[in-house]
């Protein structure tokens, strides 16, 4: 840290130092009365056609040196859905023309100013049309183009309109993390509205018992607010709070009731007991997502507060999550948790991850301990101070181990929701799919 920090100022101060060199020259120069500005020797003129040649060998250099660094590749390792090879796929085939084309067009760019530097007895010829010029450099990229579009069109349907359902799996992103949940043997999932989100049903899942226990809880919040109210007024009837508390309570009282009325309005009683809120009693709603090899998947997507993208690296799949709307995608995991883990590129990566990791420790006197890859799903916008805690774990393993681990309902049934830890089994869930 403080070794950056002396390299950035050590710059800066360089930097100060040439502008004010360059300066005092300048003065000198007029005070010398040699030459004025605008007369620019030959020498001067080569020094700058070299230096051209000498910033493309460096902006070439960097550029494949970045790209040994990086990879080309759309994320991190072999992706690891069946989708995720069509992305990868795609990007390379972008590089094979983008990067000649890339290296082409700055090797022109730099080498004829190069070779071509103003010389006092040379002389620009004048061109001020050429149709063959100009059908060249229109039809050929326009060629290309279309290849390129096509293709990528091509992708994106074959991805986002692949008929296959799968398992829903639905993902509620919120300032600052995410719940999923499994659409159980239905495969459907039960409705939900974001006016029933309390502390005990964070989904907004609709039913007679959530809608229950949030009109109780909004009748006790009225109650409690009527009873202030009534508490703070003298022998006259007059208010011993200040207006502007009493004007706060008010607004607060009127906020309860108006929240109460339109979840009434908002809900179809008769509905209630259909299939459609009833397909929630078998949902599912657990703290990391477990996925089956070779499964396809839908991921439903929604937000609770503002937009966020959900974003599985590894996958290659990213799409955001709209407040008000339902977003979705369509996947299937390929590599499970455990081969990711064995192939030779992970495991270099985590050997190094691991140095830096304990490296650390060590120093805050902390006991070594061993991290080892896993699938993560991540937020990738901006969405606020906590942004960075959006990460949920997502395992890829067989049948027989997921059967595991969704009979196994202790693990997967709490959660903290911004450090409250919520009873999940207010919400109405059976254990098993
Ligand atoms: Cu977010």
């Amino acid at each position: 840290m403080e070794g950056k920090f002396i390299i950035v100022v050590v710059v800066a101060l360089f930097f100060i130092a040439f502008i004010q060199l360059m300066k005092i020259y300048d003065l000198a120069a007029k005070v010398r009365g040699k030459k004025s500005q605008e007369v620019i020797t030959r020498g001067e003129n080569m020094l700058m056609a070299n230096l051209m040649l000498v910033f493309m060998f460096a902006f070439f250099g960097f550029t494949i040196w970045l790209i040994s660094i990086y990879g080309a590749s759309a994320g991190l390792y072999e992706a690891a859905t069946v989708h995720g090879k069509q992305i990868d796929d795609l990007l390379m085939f972008n590089w094979w023309i983008i990067l000649p084309v890339f290296f082409g067009t700055n090797f022109l760019l730099f080498f004829f100013s190069w070779k071509y530097y103003h010389r006092e007895e040379r002389k620009a010829s004048y061109i001020s049309h050429n149709n063959k010029l100009e059908l060249v450099w229109t039809v050929i990229p326009a060629i290309v183009l279309s290849f390129i579009v096509i293709y990528g069109l091509r992708t994106w349907n074959e991805i986002m309109y692949n008929k296959e359902e799968g398992q829903v799996i639905e993902v509620y992103a919120y300032q600052f993390g995410w719940i999923a949940r499994y659409a159980g043997s239905d495969n459907t999932l039960g409705k939900a509205d974001f006016k029933l989100v309390s502390a005990t049903n964070p989904l907004g899942i609709i039913n007679d018992s959530t809608i229950k226990e949030t009109y109780v809880e909004i009748d006790k919040k009225v109650n409690q607010i009527t009873k202030k109210l009534q508490n703070s007024k003298n022998e006259n009837g007059e208010y011993l709070l200040s207006a502007k508390k009493v004007s706060k309570l008010k607004e607060e009282l009127a906020k309860n009731k108006r929240r109460k009325y339109r979840i009434e309005a908002g809900i179809d009683r008769k509905e209630l007991n259909s299939s459609v809120y009833e397909s929630s009693n078998d949902d599912i709603q657990v703290q990391e997502i477990h996925l089956v090899k070779d499964q396809p998947y839908t991921f439903k997507f929604r937000s609770r507060d503002v937009i966020h993208c959900p974003w599985f690296p590894h996958f290659r799949a990213q799409i955001n999550a709209v407040p008000g709307m339902e977003t979705n995608f369509k996947l299937t995991p390929t590599i499970t948790t455990m081969e990711m883990r064995a192939r030779p590129d992970v495991m270099e990566h985590w050997r190094n991850i691991n140095v830096i990791h304990n490296e650390r420790k060590r120093k805050i006197g902390e006991e070594e301990e061993e991290v080892l890859f896993d699938y993560i799903l991540l937020c990738n916008k901006i969405c606020g101070a906590g942004h960075s805690n959006m990460q949920l774990k997502v395992i890829v393993e067989t049948q027989d181990e997921f059967d595991k681990w969704i009979q196994n309902n202790d693990d997967k049934k709490r959660l903290t929701i911004s450090g409250e830890e919520v009873d999940w089994s207010t919400t109405k869930s059976k254990a098993s799919l």
